[in-house]
């Protein structure tokens, strides 16, 4: 591209802006993406639509390609790379918490078998918000992980998330060993991940279902009694 093609993304009136962040997170552009997303905050906007409308908006058309075999994993690593990189700038944001005590701990973790951490981490960010004490513990968690995670950290709520449909049943095994160990009765376990639902949480006996981040800090609020 010359010299004289080059976007200027502060010359962009909204609109514009947020339609090429999102071509950009497609291109796997990371320092647009994040220039896109400082613009947007200086204008005033705010975090949690900038996530919506720019980046997460971004990722589903990205994740439509890649069902469609227009995009491959590589090009979708770089995506996420550049999704991530944004978020990192609405991250302090988002976790910043307006309740000075703690509202309790949450245990997240991707289950074994599944990589996908974007919305987790969203989940998160979001759950800092709330006041919550955050143990992350990362991707592709078997259920030892949660079983020590658990005895360490004695979290008040165990969150699981699942991407695939191949690695949600596992949240299954999880549910069933932690009965088994009869810890199931007195910690709530929340799921999510974009192909469950309430019905498949039901069927796992998990406690909640998330079904995005915003909705499972609420959730999660009403869990430990501090939604009131
Ligand atoms: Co993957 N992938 N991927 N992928 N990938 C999906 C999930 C897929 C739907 C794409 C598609 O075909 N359209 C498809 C799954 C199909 C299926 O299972 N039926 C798929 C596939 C097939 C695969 C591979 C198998 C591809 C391959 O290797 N051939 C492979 C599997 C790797 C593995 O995990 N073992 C794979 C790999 C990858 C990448 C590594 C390239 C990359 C992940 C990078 C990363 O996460 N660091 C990737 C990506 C980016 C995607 C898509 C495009 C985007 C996912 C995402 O980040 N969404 C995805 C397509 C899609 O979902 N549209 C796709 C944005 C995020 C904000 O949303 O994660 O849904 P989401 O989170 C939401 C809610 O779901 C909820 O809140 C979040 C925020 O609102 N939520 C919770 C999530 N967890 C929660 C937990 C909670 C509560 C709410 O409580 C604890």
């Amino acid at each position: 591209m010359s010299d004289e093609d080059e976007i200027i993304l502060k010359d962009l009136n909204d609109a514009d802006l947020v339609d090429q962040m999102k071509d950009d997170l497609y291109d796997g552009l990371a320092d647009e993406v994040f220039e896109g997303v400082e613009i947007l905050l200086e204008r005033g906007w705010d975090a949690n639509l900038v996530l919506s409308d720019a980046l997460v908006e971004g990722m589903r058309i990205v994740g439509v390609d890649f069902r469609d075999g227009i995009l491959f994993v590589p090009e979708v690593l770089q995506c996420a790379g550049a999704m991530k990189k944004g978020m990192g700038l609405l991250r302090p944001i988002l976790a910043q918490s307006s309740t000075k005590s703690s509202t309790g701990k949450f245990v997240i973790g991707t289950v074994k078998g599944d990589i996908h951490d974007i919305g987790k981490n969203l989940v998160g960010m979001m759950l800092e918000g709330a006041g919550f004490e955050v143990i992350d513990l990362g991707i592709n968690n078997p259920v030892e992980n949660y079983l020590e995670a658990i005895d360490k950290h004695r979290p008040n709520v165990l969150g699981m998330s699942a991407l695939l449909t191949t690695t949600m049943p596992y949240m299954g095994v999880v549910i069933e060993e932690l009965d088994k160990r009869g810890i199931l009765k007195e910690l709530p376990v929340m799921v999510g991940g974009a192909p469950l639902n309430q019905e498949f949480a039901d069927a796992i006996n998990a406690t909640s279902y998330g079904r995005d981040a915003a909705m499972s800090a609420e959730l999660a609020k009403t869990l430990v009694g501090k939604n009131m």
